[in-house]
Protein backbone atom coordinates (compact mmCIF):
# COMPACT_ATOMS: atom_id res chain seq x y z
CA UNK A 1 0.00 0.00 0.00
CA UNK A 2 0.91 3.43 -0.93
CA UNK A 3 1.12 6.57 1.35
CA UNK A 4 1.08 9.98 -0.28
CA UNK A 5 1.94 13.49 0.69
CA UNK A 6 -0.73 15.43 -0.54
CA UNK A 7 -0.03 19.37 -0.87
CA UNK A 8 -2.28 22.17 1.45
CA UNK A 9 -2.27 25.17 2.14
CA UNK A 10 -2.58 26.41 6.24
CA UNK A 11 -6.49 26.61 7.57
CA UNK A 12 -7.15 30.35 8.55
CA UNK A 13 -9.90 31.35 10.80
CA UNK A 14 -11.54 27.45 11.56
CA UNK A 15 -11.31 28.04 15.61
CA UNK A 16 -13.48 24.99 16.60
CA UNK A 17 -16.41 26.40 19.17
CA UNK A 18 -18.08 25.19 22.44
CA UNK A 19 -17.61 21.34 20.98
CA UNK A 20 -15.40 20.97 17.99
CA UNK A 21 -15.85 22.15 14.67
CA UNK A 22 -18.89 22.37 13.31
CA UNK A 23 -19.79 23.72 9.79
CA UNK A 24 -22.14 23.62 6.11
CA UNK A 25 -22.07 19.60 4.96
CA UNK A 26 -20.86 21.14 2.15
CA UNK A 27 -17.84 22.96 3.31
CA UNK A 28 -16.83 19.61 5.17
CA UNK A 29 -16.93 17.88 1.86
CA UNK A 30 -14.97 20.63 0.02
CA UNK A 31 -11.91 19.49 -1.62
CA UNK A 32 -9.60 18.82 1.50
CA UNK A 33 -11.64 20.46 4.12
CA UNK A 34 -11.69 17.44 6.31
CA UNK A 35 -8.63 15.94 5.20
CA UNK A 36 -6.84 19.08 6.39
CA UNK A 37 -8.95 19.00 9.41
CA UNK A 38 -7.77 15.65 10.59
CA UNK A 39 -4.53 16.00 9.42
CA UNK A 40 -4.08 19.11 12.25
CA UNK A 41 -5.27 16.61 14.81
CA UNK A 42 -2.73 14.26 14.30
CA UNK A 43 0.05 16.98 13.40
CA UNK A 44 -1.77 19.29 16.86
CA UNK A 45 -1.30 15.68 19.05
CA UNK A 46 2.12 14.80 18.53
CA UNK A 47 1.00 12.50 15.33
CA UNK A 48 -0.43 9.00 14.88
CA UNK A 49 2.17 7.10 15.12
CA UNK A 50 1.61 3.71 16.94
CA UNK A 51 -1.68 5.17 18.50
CA UNK A 52 -4.83 3.29 18.86
CA UNK A 53 -8.19 5.45 17.86
CA UNK A 54 -11.88 5.24 18.60
CA UNK A 55 -13.57 6.25 15.65
CA UNK A 56 -17.44 6.43 14.46
CA UNK A 57 -20.42 9.41 14.59
CA UNK A 58 -24.23 10.10 14.67
CA UNK A 59 -25.34 8.47 11.11
CA UNK A 60 -26.05 12.06 9.66
CA UNK A 61 -25.07 12.82 5.90
CA UNK A 62 -21.45 11.92 4.83
CA UNK A 63 -21.28 10.21 8.41
CA UNK A 64 -19.56 6.84 6.19
CA UNK A 65 -17.90 8.89 4.03
CA UNK A 66 -16.31 10.62 6.23
CA UNK A 67 -15.15 7.71 8.28
CA UNK A 68 -13.48 6.33 4.99
CA UNK A 69 -11.23 8.73 4.19
CA UNK A 70 -10.02 9.53 8.14
CA UNK A 71 -9.35 5.78 8.39
CA UNK A 72 -6.69 6.61 4.82
CA UNK A 73 -5.60 9.17 7.07
CA UNK A 74 -4.65 7.32 10.10
CA UNK A 75 -3.02 4.35 7.95
CA UNK A 76 -1.38 7.50 6.05
CA UNK A 77 0.38 8.88 9.34
CA UNK A 78 0.84 5.70 11.06
CA UNK A 79 -1.77 4.86 13.37
CA UNK A 80 -1.62 1.37 15.11
CA UNK A 81 -5.38 0.44 15.67
CA UNK A 82 -8.44 2.10 14.77
CA UNK A 83 -11.85 0.46 16.44
CA UNK A 84 -14.78 1.71 14.64
CA UNK A 85 -18.78 1.41 15.23
CA UNK A 86 -20.50 -0.70 12.65
CA UNK A 87 -21.85 0.36 10.14
CA UNK A 88 -20.06 3.98 11.35
CA UNK A 89 -22.38 4.52 14.14
CA UNK A 90 -20.94 5.36 17.60
CA UNK A 91 -22.97 7.70 20.29
CA UNK A 92 -20.75 10.26 21.88
CA UNK A 93 -20.96 8.89 25.26
CA UNK A 94 -20.34 5.26 23.94
CA UNK A 95 -17.20 6.44 22.19
CA UNK A 96 -15.99 8.42 25.54
CA UNK A 97 -16.71 5.26 27.31
CA UNK A 98 -15.02 2.85 24.49
CA UNK A 99 -11.59 5.34 24.45
CA UNK A 100 -11.20 5.13 28.15
CA UNK A 101 -12.45 0.95 28.09
CA UNK A 102 -9.40 0.03 25.19
CA UNK A 103 -7.08 2.82 26.54
CA UNK A 104 -7.30 4.64 23.27
CA UNK A 105 -5.27 7.58 22.59
CA UNK A 106 -7.85 8.97 21.14
CA UNK A 107 -11.21 9.62 19.46
CA UNK A 108 -13.24 11.26 16.42
CA UNK A 109 -16.49 11.37 16.74
CA UNK A 110 -18.58 13.02 13.66
CA UNK A 111 -21.26 14.71 14.84
CA UNK A 112 -22.92 18.15 15.23
CA UNK A 113 -25.06 17.16 17.76
CA UNK A 114 -28.35 18.27 17.91
CA UNK A 115 -28.01 20.48 14.45
CA UNK A 116 -29.86 19.41 11.60
CA UNK A 117 -28.00 17.07 8.99
CA UNK A 118 -28.38 16.30 5.75
CA UNK A 119 -26.44 18.11 2.67
CA UNK A 120 -27.73 20.97 3.36
CA UNK A 121 -27.25 21.22 6.54
CA UNK A 122 -24.57 20.76 9.36
CA UNK A 123 -21.78 18.20 9.89
CA UNK A 124 -19.17 18.25 12.85
CA UNK A 125 -15.82 16.53 13.74
CA UNK A 126 -14.58 16.95 17.54
CA UNK A 127 -11.50 15.29 18.70
CA UNK A 128 -11.79 13.52 22.16
CA UNK A 129 -8.75 12.67 24.09
CA UNK A 130 -7.20 9.55 26.18
CA UNK A 131 -9.60 10.62 28.85
CA UNK A 132 -12.25 10.10 27.13
CA UNK A 133 -13.49 13.83 26.99
CA UNK A 134 -13.59 16.81 24.30
CA UNK A 135 -9.91 18.43 23.62
CA UNK A 136 -9.20 21.02 26.14
CA UNK A 137 -8.56 24.33 25.19
CA UNK A 138 -4.76 24.19 25.74
CA UNK A 139 -5.24 20.95 23.50
CA UNK A 140 -7.67 22.75 21.14
CA UNK A 141 -5.31 25.66 20.76
CA UNK A 142 -2.71 23.40 19.53
CA UNK A 143 -4.77 21.63 16.84
CA UNK A 144 -5.66 25.23 15.63
CA UNK A 145 -1.75 26.32 15.14
CA UNK A 146 -1.01 22.72 13.61
CA UNK A 147 -4.02 23.97 11.00
CA UNK A 148 -2.38 27.01 10.51
CA UNK A 149 1.33 25.72 9.79
CA UNK A 150 -0.08 22.69 7.68
CA UNK A 151 1.60 21.94 4.39
CA UNK A 152 1.15 17.98 3.22
CA UNK A 153 -1.68 15.42 4.32
CA UNK A 154 -0.62 12.42 4.36
CA UNK A 155 -3.04 9.49 3.18
CA UNK A 156 -2.61 6.08 2.63
CA UNK A 157 -4.03 4.78 -1.26
CA UNK A 158 -6.28 2.29 0.39
CA UNK A 159 -9.65 1.21 -0.76
CA UNK A 160 -13.26 1.60 1.64
CA UNK A 161 -13.69 -0.80 4.09
CA UNK A 162 -16.73 -2.63 4.85
CA UNK A 163 -18.58 -0.63 7.65
CA UNK A 164 -21.08 -3.52 8.67
CA UNK A 165 -19.14 -6.14 8.83
CA UNK A 166 -18.07 -7.31 12.31
CA UNK A 167 -14.29 -8.37 12.53
CA UNK A 168 -10.75 -6.99 11.81
CA UNK A 169 -9.46 -5.76 8.96
CA UNK A 170 -5.87 -3.92 7.77
CA UNK A 171 -5.55 -0.88 5.78
CA UNK A 172 -1.48 -1.99 5.26
CA UNK A 173 0.06 -1.79 8.60
CA UNK A 174 -3.38 -0.61 10.53
CA UNK A 175 -5.45 -2.75 12.27
CA UNK A 176 -9.25 -1.66 12.05
CA UNK A 177 -11.97 -3.21 14.26
CA UNK A 178 -15.30 -2.65 13.82
CA UNK A 179 -17.54 -3.51 16.50
CA UNK A 180 -21.07 -3.64 17.56
CA UNK A 181 -21.78 0.28 18.79
CA UNK A 182 -23.90 -0.90 21.86
CA UNK A 183 -22.69 -3.80 24.14
CA UNK A 184 -19.99 -2.04 26.06
CA UNK A 185 -22.34 0.52 26.31
CA UNK A 186 -25.21 -1.53 27.52
CA UNK A 187 -22.81 -3.50 29.92
CA UNK A 188 -21.53 0.06 31.45
CA UNK A 189 -25.26 0.60 32.05
CA UNK A 190 -25.69 -2.42 34.28
CA UNK A 191 -23.25 -1.64 36.32
CA UNK A 192 -24.49 1.77 37.21
CA UNK A 193 -27.90 1.19 37.38
CA UNK A 194 -30.62 -1.73 39.06
CA UNK A 195 -31.91 -2.57 35.21
CA UNK A 196 -34.07 -5.25 37.11
CA UNK A 197 -35.78 -2.85 39.17
CA UNK A 198 -36.41 -1.16 35.96
CA UNK A 199 -37.72 -4.17 34.34
CA UNK A 200 -39.98 -5.03 37.43
CA UNK A 201 -41.59 -1.52 37.33
CA UNK A 202 -42.18 -1.87 33.83
CA UNK A 203 -43.46 -5.00 34.09
CA UNK A 204 -45.88 -3.37 36.45
CA UNK A 205 -47.55 -1.43 34.03
CA UNK A 206 -45.30 1.64 33.83
CA UNK A 207 -45.80 3.03 30.77
CA UNK A 208 -43.11 5.03 28.96
CA UNK A 209 -42.10 7.04 25.20
CA UNK A 210 -38.69 7.26 24.35
CA UNK A 211 -37.69 9.55 20.85
CA UNK A 212 -34.61 8.77 19.45
CA UNK A 213 -35.39 11.66 17.04
CA UNK A 214 -34.27 9.69 14.03
CA UNK A 215 -30.67 10.00 15.33
CA UNK A 216 -28.26 7.54 16.85
CA UNK A 217 -29.83 6.72 20.23
CA UNK A 218 -32.77 4.41 18.33
CA UNK A 219 -30.41 0.86 18.58
CA UNK A 220 -29.00 1.75 22.26
CA UNK A 221 -32.65 2.67 23.30
CA UNK A 222 -33.95 -0.37 21.83
CA UNK A 223 -31.51 -2.73 23.53
CA UNK A 224 -31.92 -1.21 26.91
CA UNK A 225 -35.39 -0.37 27.29
CA UNK A 226 -36.93 -2.89 24.68
CA UNK A 227 -34.84 -5.37 25.09
CA UNK A 228 -33.34 -5.55 28.60
CA UNK A 229 -35.87 -3.97 30.09
CA UNK A 230 -39.17 -4.98 28.46
CA UNK A 231 -40.48 -1.87 27.37
CA UNK A 232 -42.86 -2.52 24.90
CA UNK A 233 -41.60 -2.04 20.93
CA UNK A 234 -43.85 0.70 20.54
CA UNK A 235 -42.47 3.02 23.39
CA UNK A 236 -39.98 3.87 21.11
CA UNK A 237 -40.43 6.66 18.43
CA UNK A 238 -38.29 8.13 15.54
CA UNK A 239 -35.98 5.00 16.59
CA UNK A 240 -34.34 4.15 13.34
CA UNK A 241 -31.14 6.33 12.65
CA UNK A 242 -31.81 8.75 9.19
CA UNK A 243 -29.11 10.91 7.57
CA UNK A 244 -31.33 13.76 7.28
CA UNK A 245 -32.72 12.61 11.16
CA UNK A 246 -36.22 13.19 8.85
CA UNK A 247 -35.77 16.48 8.64
CA UNK A 248 -35.84 17.36 11.63
CA UNK A 249 -33.56 19.29 14.60
CA UNK A 250 -32.38 16.13 16.53
CA UNK A 251 -32.46 18.40 19.37
CA UNK A 252 -34.08 16.80 22.91
CA UNK A 253 -36.29 19.66 23.86
CA UNK A 254 -40.01 20.69 23.89
CA UNK A 255 -39.83 22.86 20.69
CA UNK A 256 -38.23 19.94 18.87
CA UNK A 257 -39.41 16.98 20.51
CA UNK A 258 -42.99 18.89 20.06
CA UNK A 259 -45.00 15.34 19.38
CA UNK A 260 -43.51 13.78 22.75
CA UNK A 261 -44.49 17.00 24.15
CA UNK A 262 -47.81 17.16 23.31
CA UNK A 263 -48.31 13.33 24.02
CA UNK A 264 -47.27 13.47 27.52
CA UNK A 265 -49.35 16.81 28.24
CA UNK A 266 -52.19 15.28 27.00
CA UNK A 267 -54.84 12.86 28.13
CA UNK A 268 -53.43 9.68 26.86
CA UNK A 269 -49.88 10.32 28.41
CA UNK A 270 -47.50 7.56 29.46
CA UNK A 271 -46.27 7.83 32.91
CA UNK A 272 -42.64 8.50 31.53
CA UNK A 273 -41.22 10.19 28.47
CA UNK A 274 -38.11 10.82 27.29
CA UNK A 275 -35.56 12.03 24.21
CA UNK A 276 -32.22 12.04 23.01
CA UNK A 277 -30.35 14.71 20.46
CA UNK A 278 -28.27 13.54 17.39
CA UNK A 279 -25.49 11.86 18.91
CA UNK A 280 -26.72 10.66 22.01
CA UNK A 281 -25.27 12.98 25.01
CA UNK A 282 -28.75 14.99 25.78
CA UNK A 283 -31.49 14.30 27.18
CA UNK A 284 -34.91 15.66 27.93
CA UNK A 285 -36.96 14.14 30.87
CA UNK A 286 -40.57 14.40 30.89
CA UNK A 287 -43.60 13.36 33.14
CA UNK A 288 -47.16 12.72 32.60
CA UNK A 289 -48.31 16.64 32.52
CA UNK A 290 -44.47 18.20 34.24
CA UNK A 291 -41.81 18.81 32.24
CA UNK A 292 -38.57 18.91 34.07
CA UNK A 293 -36.04 21.47 33.28
CA UNK A 294 -32.53 20.34 33.11
CA UNK A 295 -30.93 22.21 34.99
CA UNK A 296 -33.90 20.98 37.78
CA UNK A 297 -32.96 17.34 36.65
CA UNK A 298 -29.60 17.89 37.62
CA UNK A 299 -30.21 19.10 41.22
CA UNK A 300 -32.83 16.24 41.35
CA UNK A 301 -30.16 13.39 40.11
CA UNK A 302 -27.82 14.79 42.58
CA UNK A 303 -29.91 15.01 45.87
CA UNK A 304 -31.29 10.89 45.04
CA UNK A 305 -28.38 9.09 42.64
CA UNK A 306 -27.56 7.34 45.89
CA UNK A 307 -30.34 5.41 44.81
CA UNK A 308 -28.57 4.02 41.83
CA UNK A 309 -26.52 0.87 42.99
CA UNK A 310 -23.55 2.74 40.81
CA UNK A 311 -23.34 5.75 43.14
CA UNK A 312 -24.36 3.79 46.67
CA UNK A 313 -21.01 5.44 48.07
CA UNK A 314 -22.40 8.97 47.66
CA UNK A 315 -21.04 12.22 45.30
CA UNK A 316 -17.76 13.50 45.77
CA UNK A 317 -19.38 16.96 44.36
CA UNK A 318 -20.76 18.19 41.66
CA UNK A 319 -20.17 20.70 38.76
CA UNK A 320 -22.58 22.88 36.62
CA UNK A 321 -21.40 25.28 33.80
CA UNK A 322 -21.98 28.64 35.03
CA UNK A 323 -25.68 29.53 32.79
CA UNK A 324 -27.57 26.46 34.16
CA UNK A 325 -29.53 27.48 37.16
CA UNK A 326 -28.76 27.36 41.12
CA UNK A 327 -30.59 24.67 41.82
CA UNK A 328 -28.25 22.16 42.03
CA UNK A 329 -26.10 24.38 43.94
CA UNK A 330 -28.91 24.51 46.93
CA UNK A 331 -28.80 20.24 46.85
CA UNK A 332 -24.64 20.68 47.07
CA UNK A 333 -25.19 22.86 50.12
CA UNK A 334 -27.40 20.92 52.15
CA UNK A 335 -25.19 18.07 51.47
CA UNK A 336 -22.30 19.59 52.50
CA UNK A 337 -20.46 18.65 48.75
CA UNK A 338 -18.29 20.90 46.44
CA UNK A 339 -20.05 22.52 43.55
CA UNK A 340 -18.04 23.94 40.80
CA UNK A 341 -19.69 26.32 38.47
CA UNK A 342 -17.66 26.04 35.02
CA UNK A 343 -18.04 27.66 30.96
CA UNK A 344 -20.35 26.29 29.28
CA UNK A 345 -18.94 22.87 27.19
CA UNK A 346 -17.89 19.43 28.67
CA UNK A 347 -14.48 19.97 28.19
CA UNK A 348 -14.15 22.20 31.68
CA UNK A 349 -15.25 19.15 33.67
CA UNK A 350 -12.75 17.03 32.72
CA UNK A 351 -10.03 17.80 35.07
CA UNK A 352 -12.99 17.59 38.49
CA UNK A 353 -13.91 14.40 36.92
CA UNK A 354 -10.08 13.05 36.90
CA UNK A 355 -9.09 14.42 40.04
CA UNK A 356 -12.35 12.56 41.92
CA UNK A 357 -13.54 16.11 42.59
CA UNK A 358 -17.48 15.71 41.51
CA UNK A 359 -19.13 12.90 40.43
CA UNK A 360 -22.32 14.04 38.65
CA UNK A 361 -22.47 17.46 36.60
CA UNK A 362 -24.81 19.00 34.33
CA UNK A 363 -25.75 21.71 31.70
CA UNK A 364 -28.92 23.81 31.32
CA UNK A 365 -29.01 22.41 27.72
CA UNK A 366 -30.11 19.17 28.46
CA UNK A 367 -26.75 17.58 29.31
CA UNK A 368 -26.73 15.47 32.08
CA UNK A 369 -23.77 12.68 33.13
CA UNK A 370 -21.08 11.68 35.47
CA UNK A 371 -17.82 10.22 36.30
CA UNK A 372 -18.44 6.74 34.09
CA UNK A 373 -17.44 8.68 31.08
CA UNK A 374 -16.36 11.95 29.89
CA UNK A 375 -19.58 13.23 27.63
CA UNK A 376 -22.94 14.28 28.51
CA UNK A 377 -25.01 10.85 28.32
CA UNK A 378 -28.65 11.01 27.22
CA UNK A 379 -29.93 7.77 27.94
CA UNK A 380 -27.78 7.33 31.41
CA UNK A 381 -30.01 9.89 32.43
CA UNK A 382 -32.99 8.60 31.60
CA UNK A 383 -31.93 5.34 33.23
CA UNK A 384 -31.12 7.53 36.51
CA UNK A 385 -34.63 8.74 36.09
CA UNK A 386 -35.96 5.54 35.73
CA UNK A 387 -34.19 3.88 38.78
CA UNK A 388 -34.68 6.37 40.98
CA UNK A 389 -38.52 6.18 39.94
CA UNK A 390 -38.34 2.38 40.21
CA UNK A 391 -37.00 2.62 43.93
CA UNK A 392 -39.37 5.42 45.11
CA UNK A 393 -42.24 4.21 43.47
CA UNK A 394 -43.05 8.31 43.15
CA UNK A 395 -43.92 10.08 40.01
CA UNK A 396 -41.92 12.21 37.55
CA UNK A 397 -44.42 15.25 39.14
CA UNK A 398 -44.53 14.43 42.66
CA UNK A 399 -40.64 13.96 42.87
CA UNK A 400 -40.46 17.43 41.65
CA UNK A 401 -42.82 18.65 43.31
CA UNK A 402 -40.75 17.20 46.73
CA UNK A 403 -37.62 18.18 45.49
CA UNK A 404 -39.08 22.48 45.24
CA UNK A 405 -40.74 21.64 48.86
CA UNK A 406 -37.18 20.97 49.94
CA UNK A 407 -35.04 22.99 48.20
CA UNK A 408 -37.18 26.08 46.23
CA UNK A 409 -37.30 26.29 42.99
CA UNK A 410 -35.49 28.03 40.26
CA UNK A 411 -37.49 29.01 37.77
CA UNK A 412 -35.37 28.45 34.81
CA UNK A 413 -35.47 29.41 31.02
CA UNK A 414 -33.48 30.08 27.77
CA UNK A 415 -34.29 32.21 25.24
CA UNK A 416 -32.44 32.14 21.91
CA UNK A 417 -31.82 34.70 19.04
CA UNK A 418 -30.90 32.65 15.81
CA UNK A 419 -29.16 33.67 12.98
CA UNK A 420 -28.47 37.27 13.90
CA UNK A 421 -25.96 39.08 12.45
CA UNK A 422 -22.85 38.46 13.80
CA UNK A 423 -22.00 42.59 13.91
CA UNK A 424 -25.00 43.13 15.35
CA UNK A 425 -24.58 40.15 18.15
CA UNK A 426 -20.65 41.03 18.67
CA UNK A 427 -21.71 45.24 19.25
CA UNK A 428 -24.41 44.03 21.60
CA UNK A 429 -21.87 42.02 23.34
CA UNK A 430 -19.36 44.70 23.90
CA UNK A 431 -21.20 47.73 24.60
CA UNK A 432 -23.00 45.58 27.45
CA UNK A 433 -19.43 44.51 28.44
CA UNK A 434 -18.07 47.39 28.61
CA UNK A 435 -21.15 48.89 30.70
CA UNK A 436 -21.02 46.01 33.43
CA UNK A 437 -19.48 48.29 36.03
CA UNK A 438 -21.85 51.25 35.94
CA UNK A 439 -24.89 48.82 36.06
CA UNK A 440 -25.12 47.83 39.92
CA UNK A 441 -27.71 50.03 41.74
CA UNK A 442 -29.92 50.92 38.60
CA UNK A 443 -33.00 49.52 37.76
CA UNK A 444 -34.31 48.86 34.41
CA UNK A 445 -38.02 47.98 33.38
CA UNK A 446 -37.78 48.45 37.34
CA UNK A 447 -35.53 45.54 38.11
CA UNK A 448 -32.67 46.47 40.16
CA UNK A 449 -29.09 45.42 39.43
CA UNK A 450 -27.49 44.09 41.78
CA UNK A 451 -24.07 43.16 41.01
CA UNK A 452 -22.68 42.32 37.39
CA UNK A 453 -19.65 40.94 36.07
CA UNK A 454 -18.01 39.02 32.63
CA UNK A 455 -17.71 35.35 33.37
CA UNK A 456 -13.73 34.57 33.90
CA UNK A 457 -12.63 30.73 34.71
CA UNK A 458 -9.81 29.31 36.20
CA UNK A 459 -9.17 25.54 36.48
CA UNK A 460 -8.40 24.37 39.61
CA UNK A 461 -6.39 21.51 38.40
CA UNK A 462 -4.25 23.12 35.46
CA UNK A 463 -4.63 26.59 35.98
CA UNK A 464 -5.67 27.66 32.68
CA UNK A 465 -7.72 30.90 32.22
CA UNK A 466 -10.78 30.92 30.43
CA UNK A 467 -12.16 34.79 29.83
CA UNK A 468 -15.62 36.14 28.17
CA UNK A 469 -17.89 32.86 29.16
CA UNK A 470 -20.86 35.22 29.52
CA UNK A 471 -21.98 38.45 30.97
CA UNK A 472 -23.81 37.73 34.36
CA UNK A 473 -26.15 39.84 35.78
CA UNK A 474 -27.86 39.62 39.36
CA UNK A 475 -30.87 41.31 40.00
CA UNK A 476 -32.28 42.07 43.32
CA UNK A 477 -34.91 39.69 44.61
CA UNK A 478 -33.16 36.63 43.66
CA UNK A 479 -33.13 37.00 40.16
CA UNK A 480 -30.35 36.20 37.21
CA UNK A 481 -29.64 36.68 33.63
CA UNK A 482 -27.02 35.39 31.41
CA UNK A 483 -25.92 36.28 27.68
CA UNK A 484 -23.52 34.73 25.99
CA UNK A 485 -23.13 34.20 21.68
CA UNK A 486 -23.20 30.06 20.92
CA UNK A 487 -19.84 28.51 19.99
CA UNK A 488 -21.61 26.27 18.22
CA UNK A 489 -23.67 27.82 15.26
CA UNK A 490 -22.91 27.96 11.78
CA UNK A 491 -24.91 30.55 10.68
CA UNK A 492 -24.97 34.18 11.64
CA UNK A 493 -24.77 34.54 15.44
CA UNK A 494 -27.15 32.98 17.94
CA UNK A 495 -27.64 35.10 21.34
CA UNK A 496 -28.14 33.08 24.23
CA UNK A 497 -30.51 34.73 27.47
CA UNK A 498 -30.69 32.31 30.66
CA UNK A 499 -33.44 33.85 32.71
CA UNK A 500 -33.77 32.44 36.45
CA UNK A 501 -35.80 33.22 39.35
CA UNK A 502 -35.37 31.62 42.77
CA UNK A 503 -38.89 31.40 44.45
CA UNK A 504 -37.79 30.00 48.26
CA UNK A 505 -40.16 27.32 49.68
CA UNK A 506 -42.66 27.93 50.94
CA UNK A 507 -43.79 30.10 47.73
CA UNK A 508 -45.75 29.24 45.07
CA UNK A 509 -44.21 26.43 43.82
CA UNK A 510 -46.16 25.73 40.61
CA UNK A 511 -46.58 28.81 38.93
CA UNK A 512 -45.51 29.40 34.92
CA UNK A 513 -42.18 29.39 34.42
CA UNK A 514 -42.86 32.05 31.42
CA UNK A 515 -45.48 34.45 33.99
CA UNK A 516 -42.78 34.11 36.54
CA UNK A 517 -39.51 35.50 34.16
CA UNK A 518 -41.34 37.86 32.44
CA UNK A 519 -40.18 40.87 34.13
CA UNK A 520 -36.93 39.98 34.38
CA UNK A 521 -37.16 39.11 30.17
CA UNK A 522 -38.45 43.43 30.01
CA UNK A 523 -35.61 43.95 32.17
CA UNK A 524 -32.54 42.45 30.27
CA UNK A 525 -34.33 43.67 27.13
CA UNK A 526 -34.33 47.27 28.74
CA UNK A 527 -30.52 46.61 29.57
CA UNK A 528 -28.85 44.86 26.54
CA UNK A 529 -31.44 46.56 23.86
CA UNK A 530 -31.70 43.18 22.03
CA UNK A 531 -35.25 43.99 20.19
CA UNK A 532 -33.95 47.65 19.12
CA UNK A 533 -30.72 46.03 17.89
CA UNK A 534 -31.82 42.53 16.38
CA UNK A 535 -35.40 44.12 15.77
CA UNK A 536 -36.76 40.94 17.11
CA UNK A 537 -39.65 41.28 19.22
CA UNK A 538 -39.52 37.79 20.31
CA UNK A 539 -36.65 35.08 20.56
CA UNK A 540 -37.00 31.75 17.68
CA UNK A 541 -36.62 29.08 20.37
CA UNK A 542 -37.87 29.47 24.20
CA UNK A 543 -36.84 26.43 26.35
C1 LIG B 1 -24.36 24.39 23.19
C2 LIG B 1 -24.83 24.34 24.63
C3 LIG B 1 -23.72 23.82 25.52
C4 LIG B 1 -23.24 22.46 25.00
C5 LIG B 1 -22.87 22.55 23.53
C6 LIG B 1 -22.54 21.19 22.95
O1 LIG B 1 -23.27 25.28 23.07
O2 LIG B 1 -25.26 25.61 25.06
O3 LIG B 1 -24.18 23.74 26.84
O4 LIG B 1 -22.13 22.02 25.74
O5 LIG B 1 -23.95 23.10 22.78
O6 LIG B 1 -23.65 20.34 23.07
P1 LIG B 1 -23.42 26.79 22.56
O7 LIG B 1 -22.03 27.33 22.51
O8 LIG B 1 -24.11 26.74 21.24
O9 LIG B 1 -24.30 27.48 23.58
V1 LIG B 1 -23.86 19.00 22.06
O10 LIG B 1 -25.07 18.06 22.53
O11 LIG B 1 -22.81 19.24 21.06
O12 LIG B 1 -22.54 18.09 22.21
CO1 LIG C 1 -25.06 16.30 21.47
Amino acid sequence: MQIRDIATAPMRGQNAGTSGLRRKTRDYMAPLFLENYVQAILDGTGGAAGKTYVLGGDGRYFNAAAIQIILRILAGNGADRVIVGQGGLLSTPAASHLIRKTGADGGFILSASHNPGGIDADFGLKYNMANGGPATETMTAAIVAASEAITRIRMADSADIDLDALGAVAIGAMQVRIIDPVADYLALMEDLFDLDAIAALIAGGFTLRFDAMHAVTGPYARALLVDRCGASPDSLMNATPLPDFGGGHPDPNPVWAADLMGLMMGPDAPDFGAASDGDGDRNMIVGRGCYVTPSDSLALIADRAELAKGYRRGLAGVARSMPTSGAVDRVAAAKGIACFETPTGWKFFGNLLDTGQITLCGEESAGTGSDHIREKDGLWAVLMWLNIVAVTGQSVADLMAAHWRTYGRNYYSRHDYEDVDSAVAAVLMADLRGRLDSLPGQSFAGLRVTAADDFAYADPVDGSVSTSQGLRLHFAGGARAVLRLSGTGTSGATLRVYLEQLVAAPGDLHQDAGDVLAPLAAAVDAVAGISGRTGRTAPDVKT
